[in-house]
Formats: structure tokens, sequence, C-alpha cells
């Protein structure tokens, strides 16, 4: 397709402290320096990488010169003020990263994120300088009941309220099922495909037929150096949002470096 793919490393609470932070920081960009010194830049696809937000400062010095982009795993409610413990889109802008991920299963379940919460995220981010990595996905429960696309245009009609088309253009989508994530269970290609056909089509419904065509659809959920090739033969797979694997950056590496 059109759509450039993207390949994004979440890192989640992970790793431990800032030197083990710095010396992973090290592998993943001497590993992408050593892909874009190969000529075959063309080819690449946009790299985005989120780390803890302690890390992110570290991350945006660590990549500078290389193409790989940095982004917060979230962002809270507030723009400023009185809001003790919290952190802005803003401030995360003003650090040089470009990128924030929100909506992801784990802040939904384990923090109470509803739909509503991620949409006002959603604004505050691209009022705040940030594009967005929207994640969405059912539960193996939902999965069960025949739910998957119900629960996925819900999300994103929820999330999205609101915006503009020319919005979604700083917009990406990662679908995660839920039942999938660092469970080793990947969905299988074909899962994956008919998931993010049911997006794209939902996207049509809310925002009309060209910027669903431009969308980019990431899967993630348990994707790994052998998983990705297949994944990324199917046409509405336009990337992959990695937890475990991006830890390794070997792995990651040759992730970004999939086979087209
Ligand atoms: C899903 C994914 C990255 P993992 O959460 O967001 O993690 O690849 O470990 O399943």
């Amino acid at each position: 397709s059109a759509r450039r793919p993207l390949i994004a490393g979440n890192w989640k609470l992970n790793p431990a402290t800032a030197p083990e932070a710095l010396a992973l920081l090290k592998l993943v960009v001497a590993n992408q320096r050593a892909l874009e010194s190969s000529g075959r830049t063309a080819e690449l696809p946009d790299v985005a990488i989120f780390p803890p937000f302690p890390f992110l400062q570290l991350a945006v010095d660590a990549v500078a010169g290389t193409g790989i982009k940095v982004g917060a795993q979230n962002v809270g409610l507030e723009g400023k003020g009185a809001f003790t413990g919290e952190v802005s889109a803003s401030m995360v802008r003003s650090l040089g990263c470009q990128l924030v991920l929100l909506g992801h299963s784990e802040r939904r379940l384990l923090y109470g994120e509803d739909d509503e919460m991620i949409r006002r995220k959603v604004r505050l981010a691209l009022d705040g300088g940030l594009d967005v990595v929207l994640c969405v996905g059912e539960t193996e429960a939902e999965y069960e009941m025949g739910l998957l696309p119900a629960v996925c245009a819900l999300q994103l009609k929820k999330a999205l309220h609101g915006l503009q088309p020319a919005d979604l253009e700083r917009i990406s989508i990662a679908y995660e099922p839920v039942w999938a994530i660092g469970t080793g269970r990947t969905a299988t290609p074909a899962q994956a495909q008919d998931a993010h056909a049911i997006i794209r089509s939902v996207i049509a419904e809310l925002f009309e037929h060209e910027p669903a065509r431009a969308v980019r659809i990431a899967y993630g959920g348990s994707v790994t150096p052998e998983s990705i090739d297949d994944l990324m033969r199917m046409p509405d797979v336009d990337g992959a949002l990695v937890g475990g694997a991006s830890l390794i950056a070997d792995k990651f590496s040759r992730i970004v470096e999939f086979a087209p």
C-alpha cells in the first residue's frame, strides 16, 4: 500500500534503571544506524520507541541523527496547574518527543481509563503538539462472543469523537487484541487482517473514505521476528506495536527490517 509502515517499541515499565535504559538505547541506535547506512533507507519503516517518562530525555538525546522518533506511553488529563503527579502533553513535547501512546489495554484494564478519558487525552495530545498512536482491541471474552467489531467500533467512535478528518493525519491506530498481549499468542495474519479491515471501515464511516485509506493501522500483541513478515504481508497491516521483543535490540531491529 502507499502507507509507510510504523514499527514502534512499547517498553512498558522497563528497564529498571536509567543506566540500563541508556545501554538499551545505545544498542537500538547502533542497529538503526546500521540499517540507515545500508542504502535501503527508502524501504525502512517509520520507527518509534516509547520508553517510560523518566527516560524520555535520555532517549531523545540518544536517537539524535537517526530516524527514530520518541514518544511517551501516556499523558495526564490536564494541561497545567495543581495536579500533583501528572504529566502534560506539552511537557513531553518540549523534551523533543513527537508521539504519545494512548488507550493501551493496560491503561484501560489496570488503571481504569475509559473511552471518555482517552478522547480527552487524544485532544490534549494533538493540541500539545504530539501525534497519537491510539490502541484499541477486544478482550478474550469479547472475542469469543463475536464482539470484536462492536468493541473496536465503539472504542474508535468514542476516542475520535469531535475530531476533524485532517486530525486523522496525526493519528495511527494500533489494534491489540487483549488475548494476544504478552501471552505469546499472536493473532494469525488472517485474524489481524480481518480486524484491521473492520477498523478501516469504521474510520471510513466516521471520517469518509480518504482518511480511512491513509490511516496507518499497526498490529500489537506478542509480535516477534518470527511473526512480523507474515503479518506485514496483509494488506491492512501497516506496522507493529512491539512490547517484549522491543526490549531486545537485535529482535527489535529484525522487526524493523521485516521482509516486505
Ligand atoms: C502489546 C504489546 C505492545 P507484547 O501490549 O504494546 O506487547 O508485544 O509484549 O505483547
